[in-house]
């Protein structure tokens, strides 16, 4: 039975689906938020594992929307850590009285859109179903947790812990014998934290990672006193930066500049840290020979920091930097001269099994008081496969994807009236500063749903050309990056047997805004309006 009525339904009460839902409410809609967490935040939400913190800085990393939030708001640190970024959220939701419309702890099973009615039947897991005429999802890119298909693992009798489901209280590892499984962004930033309580950490590696020191610290005074006084200006020359963050970024490319001064620079970069030390040199994603300096350099950080030769180049990555998303860490690679802390291989000799007591490799059994998973998401596609979500003729949108996501501009798929995904695969998402770039989508979205009632009509859908048009270009622009032939989530490349498309727009953020103005100008061309 339909219990309830709405212009528009949003999944997720992320950073996406709250600006979303403030959003429609300020057109005068009646909208309805279904969270499965018992909080706001999305990924801050979940990711709560210790060490959890954001690598763009927190200055540019918030809401712009509303001039006193920005300008009331303090973050405490350059980076903040994910307790602050979370109770911001909180701020942000009890600021605009968002949680009166978002139903916490209700996950969206099935969403199917309705041929004669034209509107969306929503169903809840707890069998709850209401009717939208808009259906939005707001369900983030790096939501859906990759647990590990490794035989046994869940005949583990010690504690195992996910990371992006780390439980609500802390968690002391004190005197335990700890194993992590992945060398990823998030296990980078969590081993430094376990090291320091567990007797032993051991981190199970498949593949190492470039990172670089965050160099984090308490907000300077000054700085914040600048951004807050420039916070309109500054915010609108990041959107015309490729990654929509604001940076000293170099205009030369690196092919062209001699190895010493490429020396310098990269210097200089890895003493100020974080993910912008490739930003000196625009072909460092480009031209094989930048891009190997660039890794040398970090190789070489790497065994100079870390002291025993051996380990040093177990952690030594061989791939080019940057293919996978670069991480910033806090003190990742010293962990690694501590004696409680070890690292094993995992390409050459792969986990046979999780037993009962540990974990089995190489034929041994290495015993564990508990086993951190740190491996990954099923990134972009992964929260929109776990709905069933039914488009014209009951098409399921997973049955649409089968060979990748296809989609016009990252937000609308032809077949699927009326439902928008906010920062959705082939929109710039990751490889831009989220929160703006969440900004630009809610913002698009919301106004073409506004074009819509001005033109007194009630379904726009993406048409199939300008579909295959956008899934081709993606494609065309993402082909000239290292990226593009490399294996990483950005592929899909980390989930067994997920279609291989490349999901990030690589064109960059100005390119992608130009592109959703031009279709706007041009009275929404790619769009079916009745
Ligand atoms: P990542 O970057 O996908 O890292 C996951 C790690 O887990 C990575 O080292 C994987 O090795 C490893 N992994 C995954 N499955 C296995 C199995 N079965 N055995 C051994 N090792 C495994 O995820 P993160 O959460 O660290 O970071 C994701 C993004 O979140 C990050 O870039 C930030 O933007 C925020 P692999 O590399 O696949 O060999």
């Amino acid at each position: 039975m339909v219990q309830d009525e709405y212009d528009a339904v949003v999944v997720g009460a992320g950073f996406a689906g709250m600006y979303l839902l403030h959003r429609l409410r300020q057109m005068g809609l009646r909208a309805k938020a279904f969270e499965t967490g018992s909080d706001v935040g999305g990924t801050w939400y979940w990711n709560r594992y210790p060490g959890a913190r954001v690598d763009v800085e927190s200055m540019q990393y918030s809401y712009q929307f509303d001039e006193e939030l920005q300008q009331d708001w303090e973050w405490s640190e350059r980076y903040s850590p994910q307790p602050e970024i979370l109770r911001y959220a909180r701020h942000v939701a009890d600021r605009f009285d968002l949680r009166r419309d978002i139903q916490f702890e209700t996950r969206v099973k099935a969403a199917r859109f309705q041929d004669d009615s034209k509107d969306w039947l929503i169903t809840t897991e707890d069998g709850t179903q209401v009717r939208a005429r808009y259906f939005l999802t707001a369900v983030g890119c790096l939501s859906s947790f990759n647990k590990p298909a490794i035989p046994g693992i869940d005949d583990f009798k010690g504690n195992s812990y996910f990371t992006a489901q780390w439980p609500h209280e802390p968690v002391d590892f004190t005197g335990q014998r700890v194993a992590m499984i992945g060398t990823g962004s998030t296990a980078m930033q969590s081993s430094p934290e376990i090291a320091k309580q567990a007797k032993s950490l051991t981190l199970f590696q498949r593949t190492p990672n470039y990172s670089i020191p965050s160099h984090n610290g308490p907000q300077d005074p000054e700085y914040v006193a600048y951004v807050k006084a420039n916070y309109p200006e500054l915010r609108a020359r990041a959107k015309q930066i490729y990654g929509g963050v604001l940076d000293d970024w170099g205009e030369t490319e690196g092919k062209h500049t001699p190895k010493d001064v490429m020396e310098k620079e990269l210097e200089r970069r890895w003493r100020r840290g974080g993910l912008t030390f490739l930003g000196g040199y625009t072909d460092s994603m480009y031209d094989k020979d930048t891009n190997e300096f660039a890794a040398e350099f970090v190789r070489r950080k790497i065994r100079e920091i870390v002291k025993d030769p051996e380990t040093a180049e177990l952690l030594c990555p061989t791939n080019e930097i940057g293919v996978k998303r670069i991480c910033v860490d806090t003190g990742y690679f010293q962990i690694f001269n501590r004696p409680n802390v070890s690292i094993m291989e995992v390409r050459n000799t792969p986990i046979e099994r999780i037993s009962e007591k540990g974990i089995v490799r190489g034929g041994v059994e290495h015993e564990f008081d508990s086993i951190v998973y740190a491996t990954g998401f099923d990134a972009f596609t992964g929260s929109y496969n776990r709905i069933d979500i039914r488009g014209r003729g009951g098409v399921r949108l997973k049955d649409h994807w089968e060979a990748g996501p296809r989609n016009f501009l990252g937000m609308a798929v032809a077949g699927f009236p009326n439902m928008f995904t906010v920062t959705g695969p082939l929109s710039p998402s990751v490889f831009t500063n989220m929160l703006p770039t969440i900004e630009q989508s809610v913002e698009w979205i919301t106004d073409a749903i506004e074009y819509v009632r001005e033109q007194d009509k009630s379904v726009i859908e993406a048409t199939e050309t300008a579909e295959d048009y956008w899934v081709r270009h993606c494609d065309e622009v993402a082909r000239p990056s290292l990226r593009y032939h490399a294996d990483c989530w950005y592929l899909g490349s980390n989930i067994p047997g997920k279609p291989r498309v490349f999901m990030p727009y690589n064109a960059g953020l100005p390119a992608y805004i130009e592109k959703c103005e031009q279709v706007v100008a041009n009275d929404y061309e790619g769009f079916a309006v009745a």
